[in-house]
């Protein structure tokens, strides 16, 4: 590895989203400083301040006093992160951009004169070379990082948490839930393509997977330095790999870690095998996404998968004694007021433990983004919990947030938590 020994001052920003609600760890940045602290030859000093929780006069002054700021965004992250961008900028330090938003909209992103770079896809190895770049005195403005990915996630080093100040979201989770919860990523990817989901954008290739004992290695440092009570996985499918989660249930078990935890599931991946397995192992609650109760709809948004299944898995998890969340997605362009009405049965039927209605959003990267007319909305004000774009054939937008209204007002004991914030 090329030596530059030269000391890097380094600060991270998660910026704010809009909305006050609960917030979770940024992960992806605590992967990036972990990298960082393994490879990088030289000296570093970095921090991290978050938008939820930090001033943004702190948040100007640390960057102004930075060589890099690295900003990650999801779109509705973005507006805050340039905003903030601005004022820190200056002709002495180099700001990057990184995460979704970036990764889906390079060229609007990079267009911005405060922005000396855009990293697209995952982040710690393009994140060590642009560091490597400005240690060597290399001219970074206007430059794109896109590398290639990681096979081995085994070789990651753990997301560095003490950094992230992991520490305000899980006293902000025992706040919320009087427990102490924090999230781990077992899986990069997912192997479906539903039409409103920007997964494919992040993590194109193949899902790849970190072994169960690396996963259950920084579970035990998460019990044992952190106490932790309950682990939310932030897989986009926890359950891709019928294998993967019988060996990862099988080797929780073994090595005695009895952690309660939850995780997104989707319908088809799921049998009674590995339910048994997952109730065994701690496993509490699984989260479906499980979008329409209009088979013609579930076609539609290329869901790969079908009400009977839907119903027969619910039914499962429940016997299994693990609770279940059902979340729905209302607004696709054909649907009409029947399949929402069959959307509305198949929820009475499932009895979710816990239920989201959102509406289709068109976020950069999904199906139904227009990069002529939409690369420079603010996306701060596009939010699946309510937003002034989407309407069908024959619903108008009005009718929709009535609708939603409606439905989160009649399940409103069993609501999502940012559901029953926004009452
Ligand atoms: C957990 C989760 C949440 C959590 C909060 C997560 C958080 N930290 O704030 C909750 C449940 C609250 C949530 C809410 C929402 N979410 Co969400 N969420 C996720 C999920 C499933 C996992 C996030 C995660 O931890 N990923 C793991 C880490 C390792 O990945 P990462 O953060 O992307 O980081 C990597 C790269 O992006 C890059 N990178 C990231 N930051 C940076 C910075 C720099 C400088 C560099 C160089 C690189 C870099 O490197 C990292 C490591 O490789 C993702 C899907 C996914 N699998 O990523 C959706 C996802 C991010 N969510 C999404 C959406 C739409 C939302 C909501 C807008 C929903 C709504 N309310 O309408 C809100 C908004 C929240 C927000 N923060 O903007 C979309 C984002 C689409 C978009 N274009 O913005 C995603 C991609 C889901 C999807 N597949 O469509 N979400
Ligand atoms: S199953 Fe979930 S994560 Fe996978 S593509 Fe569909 S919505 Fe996205």
């Amino acid at each position: 590895m090329e030596q530059t020994g030269v000391k890097m001052k380094i600060v991270f920003v998660q910026p704010n989203v809009g909305f006050k609600g609960h917030t979770w760890e940024a992960l992806g940045i605590g992967y990036i400083v972990a990298y960082l602290k393994k490879y990088y030859t030289g000296d570093l000093d970095i921090d991290f301040y978050s938008g939820f929780y930090d001033y943004d006069e702190q948040i100007i002054e640390a960057g102004r006093n930075a060589d890099i700021i690295g900003f990650s965004c999801t779109s509705p992250q973005y507006k805050h992160g340039l905003n903030l961008a601005k004022q820190i900028k200056t002709p002495d330090n180099h700001i990057v951009f990184g995460g979704i938003h970036p990764s889906a909209l390079p060229d609007s992103v990079s267009k911005e004169e405060c922005i000396d770079a855009v990293v697209t896809g995952e982040g710690e190895k393009a994140m060590l070379k642009l560091v490597e770049d400005v240690a060597k005195g290399a001219n970074i403005h206007k430059r794109r990082y896109a590398v290639k990915y990681i096979e081995n996630l085994d070789e990651l080093p753990f997301p560095d948490r003490a950094t992230i100040k992991n520490e305000r979201n899980i006293l902000q989770a025992f706040h919320d839930e009087g427990v102490r919860i924090t999230s781990v990523l077992s899986s990069r990817g997912c192997p479906f393509r539903c039409s409103f989901c920007c997964s494919r954008v992040l993590w194109p290739h193949k899902t790849r997977f970190r072994s169960s004992t690396n996963i259950l290695d920084e579970v035990e440092e998460l019990i044992r330095d952190r106490d932790i009570q309950f682990l939310k996985f932030a897989d986009d499918t926890f359950t891709v790999s019928k294998q993967k989660v019988i060996d990862f249930c099988k080797l929780k078990m073994i090595r005695g870690i009895s952690i309660p935890y939850g995780a997104n599931a989707h319908a088809n991946t799921i049998d009674e095998e590995m339910l048994r397995y997952l109730a065994e192992s701690g496993c509490r609650e699984l989260w479906y996404g499980v979008e329409s109760g209009s088979p013609r709809i579930l076609k539609e948004m290329h869901k790969n998968t079908d009400v009977s299944r839907i119903k027969t898995v619910f039914k499962l998890t429940k016997e299994y004694g693990m609770k279940t969340r059902a979340y729905f997605l209302l607004g696709m362009p054909n649907e009409t007021t029947e399949d929402i009405e069959m959307t509305e049965r198949l929820c009475d039927e499932l009895q979710p433990d816990i239920v989201g209605f959102t509406l289709l959003a068109p976020f950069p990267c999904n199906e139904y983004f227009d990069c002529e007319t939409m690369a420079d909305w603010d996306w701060s004000l596009v939010d699946e919990y309510g937003n002034d774009w989407v309407r069908t054939e024959t619903i108008t937008n009005r009718e929709l947030n009535n609708i939603q209204q409606r439905l989160v007002t009649k399940y409103q004991n069993i609501a999502t938590f940012r559901q029953k914030l926004k009452k």
